[in-house]
């Protein structure tokens, strides 16, 4: 269990020195005033969590004093926690009943979706799952060649086509062959960047109806990878990738590199999707289930 605190307090130390670590020393043993709220609502904006959800967990504060006549700034401290996670939706239980089941990995180029792809088929597997990788970002070649080499080293297999080939043919041959093998879970990997976003975005689309077509039904997860670094202007990017497919929830990687963590609020309040796993370092194991509490506990931490 302190384990566990202390990963997701090391994962999110950037957001938590920048910002809201410091939100204890400053909620010291004075009494509550003006200069208070004032301190408090900055810490928050600078922290990425949206003005909307300030003002909200400010408003709350508020009337938390009136009703519990709290007079010192330091019994805001435990408040503040509860309101803060409240404000977080936790993951809802994945369900790959399925055989096989099918999650279409989308997001920008750089969010972090090949790594993100290779350390879920890890994940799965180590739960008993066989997995396959879908290679449908065929507009670089590098990307997969990378997850070839994730492919070769979980001994995963890669359903991949030609350089350039269409996306949604491998996208369609990923699901057959998944379907003939008996295969637990593919995961296919898409491309993040084209010649315009339209393109990105119609192409997107094409591979979710060939999805269906080769299964009825699937693709059963879309899974949207944000990069925490990028703070607000991943939403930004988040509402063009939900309207084009059924995004059915975010990972949020590179929490660790990132002092924006508090974006996680602007996300959930934004775009109402559950956060079901956020990448807290490089290596395969620190991507993890997200947990509200131990999020919340990580960015308050100092
Ligand atoms: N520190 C850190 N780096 C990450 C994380 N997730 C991905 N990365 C790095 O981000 C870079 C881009 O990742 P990649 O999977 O190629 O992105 P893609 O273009 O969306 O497929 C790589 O260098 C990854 O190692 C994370 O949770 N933490
Ligand atoms: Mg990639």
């Amino acid at each position: 269990m302190v384990d566990f605190l202390n990963k997701w307090r090391e994962g999110l130390a950037k957001t938590s020195k920048a910002t809201l670590g410091r939100i204890a020393s400053m909620l010291g043993a004075t009494e509550i005033s003006a200069d208070t709220w004032d301190d408090l609502e900055a810490l928050l904006i600078q922290a990425d969590i949206g003005i909307e959800t300030t003002q909200s967990v400010l408003t709350a504060l508020k009337r938390a004093v009136q009703t519990n006549g709290l007079t010192r700034a330091s019994d805001l401290q435990a408040h503040l926690k509860a309101e803060l996670r409240s404000r977080l939706i936790s993951p809802p239980r994945l369900d790959f009943a399925t055989r096989p089941s099918v999650v279409l990995m989308v997001g920008v180029n750089g969010s972090g979706k090949t790594t993100t792809s290779a350390k879920l088929g890890m994940r799965y597997q180590k739960e008993g799952k066989s997995v396959m990788f879908g290679a449908a970002d065929t507009f670089r070649a590098a990307a997969v060649d990378q997850l070839q080499v994730w492919g070769d080293r979980l001994n995963v297999p890669v359903i991949a086509g030609a350089p350039e080939s269409d996306p949604g043919a491998v996208a369609f041959n990923a699901v057959q062959s998944a379907q003939s093998r008996g295969t637990d879970i593919v995961f296919i990997d898409t491309a993040g960047r084209l010649h315009t976003r339209f393109n990105l975005m119609e192409e997107l689309k094409k591979v979710h109806r060939v999805v269906g077509k080769a299964m009825p039904g699937a693709p059963h997860h879309i899974w949207l990878v944000l990069d925490a670094t990028t703070g607000q202007n991943a939403l930004q990017q988040a509402r063009s990738f939900k309207e084009a497919v059924k995004v059915t929830g975010v990972i949020l990687s590179k929490l660790d590199s990132s002092a924006r963590g508090g974006m996680a609020f602007a996300i959930q309040r934004e775009l109402g999707l559950p956060i079901l796993f956020a990448g807290l370092g490089e290596k395969p194991e620190d991507l993890t289930p997200f947990d509200p509490d131990a999020f919340v506990d990580g960015i308050l931490s100092n």
